[in-house]
């Protein structure tokens, strides 16, 4: 090693990442000149670090690239706004996408280190909270690498999504400190700020011209400053961006406690502003509606805004033609009060008049709904908006003004139409957040084709009416590099030695996969892949829990936000039933498995942080009873996220997308598990309808209420106690439940459930789908137990996934929303 360091530091800084031995000594130099530490002492942390620092040099010269190349073809750009980017650890992702891995892991492996270990040194960037800010990820990378000039903003959170572990069997939420030990990979520029006002109040003058202006006056402002990270797509010339923005104190002290010589106080003032950026929000299926959290929007978004508008500065001087340069997507209605901030922008401070500046607006934004839920559609309280933001509830009441009165002129006389379509709830007093994001955008979009279909005929009717075409889908899509080449390389490597390479960037070349199903061979190698993984999967399930589970049993799988309506509380029942079976020895040929859920509930959410204790409870009991120890085990999954997905999906045999029909917009966990060759035990909801279809009705396994059937039981009267009278086995289970069986220490625990089912009449019909789901299971069994069946099924899974893929949905959005075409970098870089 001696040797290795001194010719390293005399060599150039230059690193040819082609050739082992330069990334080598490029290691050692980093690890000098940039982490500050001795090589011969140095630990895995320290080898990550300098390797990302390298890895970050080269980022940034192709960065420039990018950058310099897209001001020059002056296309029209995508900025991406969204509260939340859950991008996953970077290292391996960038290494994959420059075809970097196998030149790096044998540099590190003649420095005695191990690629993957070095990797595991990094923190997952948890900034948010589950498909929809995963979804945003995915987005950037199909951007990225079909060269879309894309580019997100959002926010740069001091602590991501909190951790979960599992104490005396409950969710215990620890703060997700991330940035505790730096991150390498962001490039902070501090030349960037922004100032973002709150509060004040509004003086309107008539200026020269003798138009009405108004100014924002008295203001308390919060500097919003910039930092970058690069995404990479696989094999492209496209560097984007991720810039993220973190609240900082403006210099100016406040006077009043200045003046007073009271300096600590008004220090004091200025570290609270800083909360800003301190933490996301860990909810994400209902509103709180607080000021801080309206702060955290707004913050974002101006800061964005300003950062879109000066960029287009640098070239443009009219602002009346932002919209032919720009596109800006809606993540949500969380980025919603962009429509009333670009007004305030155009008008107030480049002084467009109101028709103008309106027509700019709404050809520049377009809003993605992510959700049926009535109790997840934002609103604000109008007093919290005056006060917060005295200008913006202005004008979003002019908005409303022109509204209401084409809303009129379309539905003359339906005083109701009107009430409903009112951007202002009166009886509520508050702001509907979707009402806005509608009417300020060109298009709006739902996830999946029922998802659509219910936001044009359920949710927003006569908006679907009044704007003909506005109301578009794009289902979504998973990017195959993270969720199959890089979670999965065995099984890349297998479908590349199959078919080619093709796949990694057009999905569905998986169909020319379809004939592999009928090679015996194949379905072997297929399933040596499937039970390695499998172990893999076991070994991180004792690493978290200490349990040990048999790789040969079945994995059957259900990870995500832990929330009534996606129903694991179904997933236990079936469980408990299935263990009330075996012990009474009532089934003849019994199939081993290994029930794994994991997911992190809302830490306000009392259901659902029952419903993990329940599957705590229940696992304690079938996991210590030897009478069903080799059929039956039950696993809760910690702290479930997106590194801990990238392990647990290519090891499941068996997919649990089981929410009640009607309420999953669209589920993006359901399309990586088939991808990995899951079967899906599912209802029709969501893209599982969409999967259905490609997949074939024989190779899934569909069951329970349509929505149709849903809505119709409940216009009827739903009674869950007809269900339960006459299901035997199902009111066995649930008093199990209910009546403290898996919790004798405490007996009335679950009382909460018991509630729900009954007293608040089972909302999302667990026991009207009961019965329908446990004859689904019976046939994953009898499939299950005849192995080449089921790989032959699975085969065809992988084979018929190629129009989920988020490149697909990409270029949807570029064609049918954003009017946008693929740049061509490759020949000018
Ligand atoms: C303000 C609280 C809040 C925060 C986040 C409400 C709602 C959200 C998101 C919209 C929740 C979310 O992540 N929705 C999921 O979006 C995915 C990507 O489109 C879909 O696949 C899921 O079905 C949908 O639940």
């Amino acid at each position: 090693m001696d040797q290795l360091v001194k010719e390293a530091l005399e060599g150039e800084f230059r690193v040819n990442m082609h050739d082992a031995d330069s990334i080598r000594r490029g290691l050692i130099s980093y690890m000098v000149r940039v982490v500050g530490h001795d090589p011969r002492s140095a630990g895995t942390r320290q080898w990550f670090m300098a390797l990302a620092h390298m890895i970050k040099g080269i980022l940034s010269e192709r960065g420039m690239g990018t950058s310099r190349a897209q001001y020059g073809q002056d296309t029209r750009r995508i900025y991406y706004l969204s509260m939340e980017f859950l991008t996953g650890r970077r290292l391996m992702k960038h290494l994959v996408d420059f075809g970097l891995t196998d030149t790096v892991r044998e540099a590190l492996e003649s420095l005695g280190q191990d690629l993957d270990t070095v990797a595991e040194e990094e923190p997952d960037p948890a900034l948010g909270n589950g498909g929809l800010g995963r979804l945003a990820a995915c987005f950037l990378d199909s951007m990225a690498t079909h060269q879309y000039p894309g580019h997100g903003y959002g926010i740069r959170y001091e602590f991501g999504m909190f951790s979960q572990t599992i104490e005396d069997g409950q969710q215990v939420e620890h703060p997700d400190n991330w940035l505790r030990r730096g991150n390498p990979w962001e490039f902070v520029r501090h030349s960037v700020a922004y100032p973002v006002r709150f509060h004040g109040r509004i003086v309107c003058f008539r200026d020269e011209q003798g138009r009405e202006r108004c100014e924002w006056v008295d203001t308390q402002d919060i500097n919003a400053v910039a930092s970058d990270l690069k995404i990479t797509g696989y094999d492209s010339p496209i560097i984007s961006n991720l810039r993220l923005w973190t609240a900082r104190a403006t210099n100016d002290f406040d006077l009043r406690f200045f003046n007073e010589g009271n300096y600590i106080e008004a220090v004091k003032d200025k570290t609270t502003s800083e909360t800003l950026s301190k933490v996301l929000y860990p909810m994400d299926s209902t509103v709180l509606g607080q000021e801080l959290r309206l702060k955290q929007e707004y913050f974002f978004v101006s800061a964005s805004l300003q950062d879109i508008i000066a960029r287009y500065l640098r070239v443009h001087s009219d602002m009346s033609t932002l919209h032919k340069k720009i596109a800006i997507q809606l993540n949500d209605t969380h980025p919603a009060l962009a429509v009333p901030e670009m007004m305030r922008l155009l008008v107030d401070v480049h002084g467009l008049d109101w028709d103008k500046a309106w027509h700019v607006t709404r050809e520049t934004f377009c809003y993605t709904n992510h959700t049926l839920l009535p109790e997840a559609l934002e609103t604000w309280p109008i007093g919290m908006l005056e006060h917060v933001l005295p200008r913006h509830l202005e004008i979003i009441y002019l908005i409303n003004h022109d509204h209401l009165q084409q809303v009129r002129f379309r539905f003359p006389g339906e005083m109701d139409v009107l009430r409903r379509m009112s951007l202002v709830d009166e009886e509520t007093q508050r702001i509907r957040m979707a009402h806005l994001a509608i009417v300020g955008s060109k298009r709006v979009n739902g996830v999946a084709a029922l998802h659509t279909r219910l936001l044009r005929e359920k949710v927003f009717p006569e908006f679907d009416e009044m704007y003909p075409g506005k109301f578009v889908n794009v289902t979504n899509g998973v990017t195959q590099r993270r969720w199959l080449l890089q979670c999965n390389p065995e099984l890349g490597a297998l479908i590349s030695q199959a078919i080619g390479e093709a796949w990694k960037t057009d999905l569905m070349a998986l169909r020319d996969l379809e004939p592999m199903a009928e090679d015996a061979a194949f379905r072997e190698r297929f399933n040596a892949i499937k039970l390695a993984n499998k172990e893999r999967l076991g070994a991180h399930i004792a690493g978290q829990t200490g349990l040990v589970v048999d790789p040969a049993s079945m994995f059957d799988v259900q990870v995500k936000r832990i929330h009534e309506y996606k129903r694991q509380l179904l997933n236990v029942l079936h469980v408990v039933h299935r263990y009330v079976l075996l012990r009474e020895g009532r089934v003849t040929a019994p199939v081993p498995r290994t029930v794994i859920i994991g997911g992190k509930a809302a830490p306000g959410y009392y259901l659902a942080k029952q419903i993990i204790r329940l599957i705590n409870d229940v696992a304690l009991t079938i996991n210590n009873d030897r009478s069903v120890s080799d059929l039956l085990k039950v696993v809760f999954l910690p702290n479930y996220n997106v590194s801990s997905a990238e392990i647990t999906i290519p090891g499941a045999n068996l997919s649990e997308q089981i929410s009640t029909a009607g309420t999953e917009a669209s589920g993006t966990g359901n399309m990586k598990f088939a991808l990995n060759g899951a079967l899906t035990i599912g209802t029709l909801d969501g893209a599982n309808i969409e999967i259905k279809e490609e997949v074939g009705d024989d190779n899934i396994f569909i069951f329970g209420l349509t929505t149709e059937q849903v809505m119709e039981t409940k216009r009827r009267g739903y009674n869950p106690w007809r269900v339960i009278e006459g299901n035997p086995d199902l009111k066995r289970v649930v008093d199990m439940i209910t009546s403290g069986f898996f919790n004798p220490q405490q007996v009335n625990r679950y009382h909460a459930i018991g509630e729900t089912l009954f007293e608040r009449g089972d909302q999302y019909m667990v026991l009207a789908d009961f019965a329908a789901y446990v004859e689904a299971q019976n046939r994953v069994d009898e499939l299950f137990q005849d192995p080449d069946a089921w790989a032959r099924k699975a085969i065809l899974n992988v084979a018929r996934m190629g129009t989920f893929s988020s490149d697909r949905s990409i270029h949807t959005y570029a064609r049918d929303i954003w009017g946008v075409e693929p740049m061509d970098l490759t020949a000018t870089l």
